[in-house]
């Protein structure tokens, strides 16, 4: 996605000079790395405000850039707050097929753990045994309670139990894995929302964290899976998933930059400490980086 950018900016601005046509070609890149269109435009304006020297070099250009883009980054910074109040404290995880739910799940109950958390993880993703059977693995191996149902059931059920169950076993933290959906399946669309509605039966302020996976290497659909989710449940963030495996990142800017929702971490491994905070400086160092 951003993938050779850099190397690509300075074919633009051969010459150093920066002018209409260099900053419309900037664009035009900035789209074909998953920016959408907006975006992309907002970047150049702003880019284009910045003084440039007489001799500005790729090196000056790239550096404005890179502020320009930490700058829309930055009020989107938001790690999860793992020390709460209000118990027990919940979260719903979302996201479309394979984006790296369960994964997520897992590095985040291990965090609660290792504050000393009783965490309690909750299996709604009822359509596939093996689905219920990576989250059981997951929950030995970080030791954390876990509550299944059988095959097919209704998700939602699962989920209004859980949070009886936590009050029987002292929870303060319920975990829900969903099963992976695509955003223009209005049943399935239909379910989440009823999760959300039963946790609501319990208390309206549940669940307190809604918080959507992102597969980094999608592309500009990414903005319209985050727009689909967040009609059916409200999100409280996004955790942009596999960023080791490519560092994309126009994605999450015009994410960002359309539904203003906070980025609560990025994951760059399969294993428990594969999650890291996002850093909009790092982030963008990274994906400006070659
Ligand atoms: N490299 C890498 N792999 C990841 C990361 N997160 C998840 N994966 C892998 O991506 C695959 C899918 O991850 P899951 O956590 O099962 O995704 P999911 O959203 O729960 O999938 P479904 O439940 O089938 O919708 C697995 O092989 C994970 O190990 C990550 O940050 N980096
Ligand atoms: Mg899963």
């Amino acid at each position: 996605m951003f993938k050779n950018f850099r190397s690509e900016i300075s074919k633009l601005f051969v010459g150093s000079k920066i002018n209409q046509e260099s900053l419309d070609q900037l664009e035009e890149l900035l789209i074909s790395s998953d920016v959408n269109i907006e975006t992309a435009g907002q970047v150049i304006s702003t880019l284009a405000k910045k003084t440039i020297s007489k001799n500005g070099n790729i090196d000056e250009i790239t550096a404005h850039l890179k502020d320009v883009l930490i700058d829309m980054l930055m009020p989107y910074e938001q790690t999860l707050n793992y020390q709460f109040s209000d118990v027990p404290r919940i979260v719903l995880m979302v996201g479309v097929n394979g984006s790296g739910k369960t994964t997520t799940i897992a590095k985040i109950a291990n965090n609660f753990v290792s504050k000393n958390q009783s965490v309690l993880l909750v299996a709604a993703d009822t359509f596939r045994a093996a689905a219920t059977e990576q989250l059981q693995l997951w929950s030995e191996k970080i030791g954390t309670d876990f509550i299944s149902e059988t095959e097919g059931s209704d998700p939602a059920s699962i989920v209004y139990k859980s949070v009886l169950r936590a009050k029987e076993l002292g929870n303060q933290v319920i975990i829900i894995d969903t099963a992976g959906r695509l955003h223009n399946k209005v049943d399935l669309m239909d379910q989440l929302g009823k999760i959300s509605r039963v946790l609501k039966k319990h208390d309206e302020k549940y669940p307190h964290d809604v918080i959507m996976t992102i597969d980094a290497t999608t592309g500009q659909n990414a903005l319209k899976q985050v727009e689909e989710f967040n009609k059916y449940v409200t999100l409280t963030g996004i955790i942009l998933s596999k960023f080791d495996t490519s560092a994309s990142g126009g994605t999450l800017l015009s994410i960002t930059n359309k539904t203003k929702l906070p980025i609560n971490g990025l994951g760059i491994g399969e294993n428990l400490e594969d999650l890291k905070d996002f850093i909009s400086r790092d982030f963008v160092e990274e994906i400006l980086k070659n």
